[in-house]
């Protein structure tokens, strides 16, 4: 072979390699969300994949499996955990099965920004790593406090006879208001409510309409209380084999998305005006039993956190939880 033929040849040949290797390098995510298609969280994602797919190619792509249709909400966790899927859109309540401490994060009162300063991320994928085998991703949602939603009207906080929908955020504040409880994922609610078989529901300021709900509620009990927790976590030996470019570039993105949760703070205004539109009455107690109301639900929240898991919950609670000030030892 003459010597430029064989150039020829040998730089078809390591074009064809360099290809490869770039297309080796290209991966893809599978991604399944715990909350319904048609809902906030699931627009709110979906704009992020849009970007994270048009600026990841040749790095890292995300497949949006679906949503409860592909599967059922409280399997997603154990999903994460056994690999069947390498990303889900997920709240802390609905893998409690799979990790009790999820839950936890609900209680949180100090922004994603800060706990990723002040040691909380680091201590939640301690945690997320060793006993759910997940990287706890970024947090997506904040600034939505949950509210009870009643079709009773009430002039205290005291829920004897009522039976209300709930998910393991709510249930023990609920049952120490007397409610009689039962747990439906958020598909189930409206059908609940509709047949009468609740007389109120859990769930945050934003995104009743999603689902329609407004038709068959007419009170929403102030104030709200905790701070709905939605978040991407990932099977962690999936998180492990990420190459040193697709890790910068998942981080990069997870910031971004990160980033843009000063929105749920203008969206909790905005849904708050829609209810009033929509005819929900507000709720309100006078202002020590307001007071008394929320203080209640983060108590009784901490409590049972710290059976769950006691040490999980007091590690937490000195990174989470609002410093009350002069009660800092
Ligand atoms: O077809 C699939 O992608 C699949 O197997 C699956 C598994 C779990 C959730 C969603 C899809
Ligand atoms: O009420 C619920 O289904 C629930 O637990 C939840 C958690 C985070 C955001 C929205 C709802």
């Amino acid at each position: 072979m003459k010597f430029h033929v064989f150039k020829a040849a040998a730089t078809l040949l390591l074009c064809a390699a360099a290809a490869g290797a770039a297309h080796a390098q290209e991966r893809t995510l599978r991604l399944v969300s715990a909350f319904p298609e048609n809902g906030i969280y699931v627009h709110h994602l979906q704009a992020w994949i849009k970007k994270f797919n048009e600026e990841g190619k040749g790095v890292l792509q995300i497949n949006f499996l679906g949503g409860p249709k592909t599967m059922p909400p409280f399997e997603v966790g154990n999903a994460v955990k056994t690999g069947v899927v390498d990303i889900a859109l997920n709240t802390g309540a609905f893998y409690t099965n799979v990790l009790p401490e999820a839950d936890f994060l609900k209680l949180s009162e100090v922004t994603i920004a800060e706990q990723r300063k002040n040691g909380a991320f680091e201590a939640i994928n301690e945690v997320w790593n060793k006993k759910g085998n997940m990287q706890y991703l970024a947090r997506m949602v904040e600034h939505q406090p949950f509210h009870l939603y009643i079709n009773k009207k009430i002039d205290k906080p005291d829920l004897t006879g009522m039976k209300i929908r709930i998910t393991p955020v709510y249930r023990e504040f609920f049952q120490a208001l007397n409610a009689n409880v039962i747990t439906t994922p958020p598909g189930e609610v409206y059908t609940a409510l509709e047949r009468g078989v609740v007389d109120g529901y859990g769930w945050p300021i934003g995104g009743i309409f999603d689902l329609n709900w407004q038709e068959k509620t007419k009170f929403r009990v102030d104030p709200g209380f905790y701070d709905a927790e939605v978040s991407l976590i990932m099977n962690l030996p999936a998180y492990k084999k990420l190459t040193q470019p697709q890790l910068a570039y998942l981080n990069k993105q997870l910031l971004a998305l990160e980033a843009q949760n000063t929105f749920w703070t203008r969206y909790a205004e905005e849904e708050t005006a829609r209810q009033a539109k929509a005819g929900i009455q507000t709720i309100k107690f006078d202002e020590a039993t307001a007071k008394r109301y929320r203080a209640q639900a983060y108590e009784v929240g901490w409590a049972t956190a710290a059976k769950q898991s006691p040490e999980v919950a007091a590690r937490f609670k000195s990174l989470l939880a609002k410093q009350v000030p002069g009660t800092q030892q």
